[in-house]
């Protein structure tokens, strides 16, 4: 890197963009970053020093980034998220910079494979599933637009657990993805941020006589910020993801440490890097732990005053809603609510109403779910002993808000206990979506069938109250990723139909449509498919040591464990075509053979999801093993599905499933990438399946199953599984099967727990909708025959699902909710 001065201030340039200057720099940061020859560097020395020599070339356009966005004093989003799910970077860094091919060169004169290298990342598993990628999608959109974003978040030592699998069981491991050196982070222990906790509050008078609180807290914690580089796609710009990590604060160790009780220091120490040590892999039912209040409130405090310190000491806080938008994503953030009240009341002595005009316009809040259980609600208890003054200010928002709702609903006490933020039972506590609602400018769901039905089921008192405060943003995922990146083969291929150009415009991919209909396409495009097959096998084989058959319809379902989504709806599909096959009853050569592929993680304190993994590898293990279905039926389950998988998987797969009961799924973003990467969906009518059939057409998505209303009817008048066994002989026979220990003959009886909820209980209705699913998936079989309708089929999906790119669910935000800018090169 070099310096030129320009204007008296220094800035940096980037390297050459040549293969000689590259491979110059590589050893550069090899021989004096890592300190090893290039003749004795280990596979992770090349890595590490590869990715510093990478991430050198985006330097330049990150201070370039910053230096435009404050001079244009444009509009931030502030996403605030506790998850971001990154994938790895090097690859993203490649493609933003486009140094692909120069590095691979530059590598390969010096005897390097970047394969090798690439496969030596761990990815940053900082989040849970579709809430955590969101996030990392939407900064890559943001930044590629050129949009001033920071996103917020935790930089936990420990990721989401890595799966693995004993007899079948998913065995949690630890997540150590900083072991071996994170070359893409820039501590800044000197922006270092103190939060404080507990004690209790205290009232005063202050030099005007007025009475007022103020929290005099009894513990602290140092928030450092690690940054990364959010790189735009080769657009010049690169954005910040700033994430915080908890140390001890200097006068906490020093006192202990004078006092002479060297094992109390280091346990105080170790009690604050606890806070952000490990993610909580719970993703929809919140476990109520301090810890996790102390997280959420770790890196919120962080977050808000590390952008009130970057603004001019003159600023006036009143503007502050033309500077800042705090998104919210979920309620996991939102004790940020008090947490502002507290610094524009209590610290900069700005009048209540005041403040809570600035607030209630510098938050915006995104729920994620319908699932009563997921809304996040904390014991007054809890959260009164460690934060005690935003306790209070809670009371003093809800006391206001009740007053208005008095107002608007005179003598309806019923409703404003349905409205307070302020539960009484089962015990006293705080409903922080409640709070967001209250709070935030704009509420919204993450598709149009979910945002509906939050109005309508989960925030209905506040939807009638305030109609216009309620908005939809369906989700998207990023092309870059998700179609550049991890489908090569296809991308040259549309690129080759339609120009280049299409990666940061998606609606272009539009232009394909006439393709599906040129028999020569047709057949690029499935020698596409058959080569992300071929990678997939070659993947899996060293990874698992599993054999992928390359020429059968590959059926993918690859989702966080959950009832709601029903895996269990999949595995009685398998299982009754098994049955019917050895039973005589179906001639395996009659049907496609079909590979079906799981990847699933479960929560470690989620029983049945736990089983029902078990349930699905027992069952993969009898199905591959008998002569009888002659390879017809595989079942693959490689552990540990993440980022790096999902890049292999998607791109390979023919059909995905998307089968929730209707009515649960908040929206999906697999669903997304699936049909982008030119697999059909067999899905219910639930979350964006909704919009995506609509989009690329019911001849072109297997729809099947009951309908939200029709959920709802048979839920009101009671629900009865055992009725479908009994009249159903095919369904009878499947859970027969299960039941009578065929794929658990060490111990008969292990599956009975999963037997006897589909029988008694089947919450999620996978026994009412069996029938239909079967039938669907007669169809598929169908109409996977018929190689050239499929395929057809194939790239119209691809053709039309260019609204789900991330960049047009930005687009959305910015129209309805933030009233941001881009800032454009001057
Ligand atoms: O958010 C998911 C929804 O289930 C999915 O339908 C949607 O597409 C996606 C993006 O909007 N929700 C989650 O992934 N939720 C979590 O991961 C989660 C994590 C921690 C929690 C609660 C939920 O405490």
């Amino acid at each position: 890197m070099t310096e030129n001065r320009v204007n008296g201030t220094v800035s940096v340039t980037a390297p050459q963009h040549s293969v000689e200057g590259f491979a110059k720099e590589f050893l550069r940061e090899l021989n004096f970053g890592q300190g090893v020859p290039l003749s004795r560097a280990s596979v992770n020395d090349q890595y590490l020093a590869l990715a510093r020599t990478v991430r050198e070339y985006l330097m330049a356009r990150w201070m370039e980034t910053l230096r435009r966005q404050r001079d244009a004093h444009a509009k931030t989003v502030a996403y605030l998220s506790a998850e971001y799910l990154l994938g790895r970077q090097l690859d993203n860094a490649l493609i933003a910079t486009d140094l692909t091919e120069i590095v691979e060169e530059a590598l390969t004169s010096l005897g390097i494979d970047l394969a090798t290298l690439r496969e030596q990342e761990v990815e940053p598993g900082l989040g849970n599933g579709g809430l955590g990628r969101l996030a990392a999608c939407f900064v890559d959109s943001l930044a590629t637009m050129s949009v001033p974003c920071i996103g917020y978040g935790i930089r936990y030592e420990y990721g989401i657990f890595r799966q693995t699998f004993v007899d079948g069981w998913q065995v949690e491991q630890p997540d150590t993805w900083l072991s071996l050196g994170a070359p893409w982070e820039f501590p800044h222990p000197e922006d270092a941020v103190t939060v404080h906790f507990g004690g209790s509050t205290e009232t005063y008078t202050d030099d005007d006589g007025v009475t007022r609180s103020r929290w005099v807290p009894a513990w602290d914690v140092l928030g450092v910020p690690y940054n990364y580089m959010v790189p735009g796609y080769q657009n010049g710009r690169v954005n910040t993801l700033r994430l915080w990590s908890a140390r001890a604060t200097k006068a906490f160790d020093l006192q202990i440490f004078n006092s002479g009780d060297y094992a109390e220091a280091v346990r105080a120490q170790t009690f604050a890097e606890n806070i952000s040590k490990v993610l909580y892999p719970e993703d929809s039912t919140p476990q109520g732990k301090e810890l996790r209040l102390q997280q959420q409130y770790f890196f919120v405090a962080c977050s808000i005053r590390d952008f009130l310190d970057g603004l001019p000491a003159d600023f006036d806080l009143h503007r502050l809603p033309d500077v800042v938008m705090f998104q919210l994503n979920d309620t996991h953030p939102v004790i940020g609510v008090p947490e502002l009240m507290r610094i524009l009341v209590d610290e900069k002595k700005i009048a209540w109403d005041e403040a809570w005009a600035i607030t209630q316009k510098c938050f915006a809040y995104t729920c994620h779910t319908l699932l009563p259980e997921a809304l996040e609600v904390w014991p007054v208890e809890l959260l009164g002993r460690l934060l005690p003054r935003h306790l209070e200010i809670i009371y003093r928002i809800n006391d206001e808000f009740l007053a208005q709702v008095r107002q608007a609903y005179p003598n309806d006490e019923l409703r404003l206990r349905r409205m307070s933020i302020i539960a009484e039972h089962p015990e006293r506590s705080v409903r922080m979506a409640f709070l967001a609602t209250i709070a935030g400018a704009k509420v919204n769901g993450v598709a149009a069938l979910h945002s509906q039905l939050l109005r309508d089921n989960v925030l209905p008192d506040f939807s009638e109250l305030w109609p216009d405060k309620f908005t939809n943003v369906t989700n998207g995922v990023t092309p870059r990723r998700f179609v550049r990146l991890a489908n090569p083969a296809l991308s040259d291929l549309i690129t080759d139909a339609i120009g280049p150009g299409w990666v940061t415009d998606l609606e272009r991919l539009r232009e394909m449509e006439p393709l599906a209909d040129d028999a020569e396409f047709r057949e690029r495009f499935r020698a596409v498919k058959l080569a992300n097959k071929q990678r997939l096998a070659g993947v899996l084989a060293t990874r698992d040591g599993i054999e992928l058959r390359t020429d059968a319809m590959l059926d993918v379902m690859v989702k966080r464990l959950h009832e709601y989504k029903r895996q269990t709806l999949k595995v009685l599909h398998i299982v009754s075509l098994y049955e019917r096959i050895i039973s005589g009853e179906l001639d395996p050569a009659s049907i496609p053979p079909r590979v079906f592929a799981f990847g699933a993680k479960a929560a470690p304190g989620y029983k049945m999801a736990k089983q029902i993994i078990g349930l699905i590898n027992h069952v993969g293990a009898t199905v591959n093993a008998d002569p009888r279905v002659q390879g017809a039926l595989t079942v693959v389950f490689p552990p540990n599905y993440n980022v790096t998988l999902a890049e292999k998987l998607i791109p390979a797969a023919d059909l995905s499933e998307q089968i929730s009961l209707a009515g649960k799924e908040a929206s999906g973003t697999g669903n997304m990438k699936f049909a982008l990467n030119g697999a059909l969906t067999i899905g219910t009518d639930d979350g964006a399946n909704v919009e995506i059939r609509e989009l690329v057409g019911d001849d072109n998505f297997f729809l099947f199953g009951l309908l939200e209303p029709q959920v709802a009817e048979i839920q009101a008048v009671g629900y009865d599984p055992s009725k479908y066994y009994e009249e159903n002989a095919t369904l009878r026979r499947a859970i027969d099967l299960i039941a009578s220990g065929t794929f658990s003959p060490d111990d008969k009886r292990v599956f009975e727990p999963i037997v006897s909820n589909l029988l008694t209980e089947d919450r999620f209705l996978a026994l009412a909708d069996f029938q239909a699913y079967l039938d669907a998936q007669e169809r598929v079989d169908v109409a996977y025959r018929d190689v050239e309708g499929w395929t057809r089929s194939a790239i119209l999906n691809v053709a039309r699902s260019g609204f789900f790119s991330s960049d047009r669910s930005m687009w959305d935000y910015i129209d309805r909710i933030w009233h941001s800018q881009p800032v454009v090169a001057r």
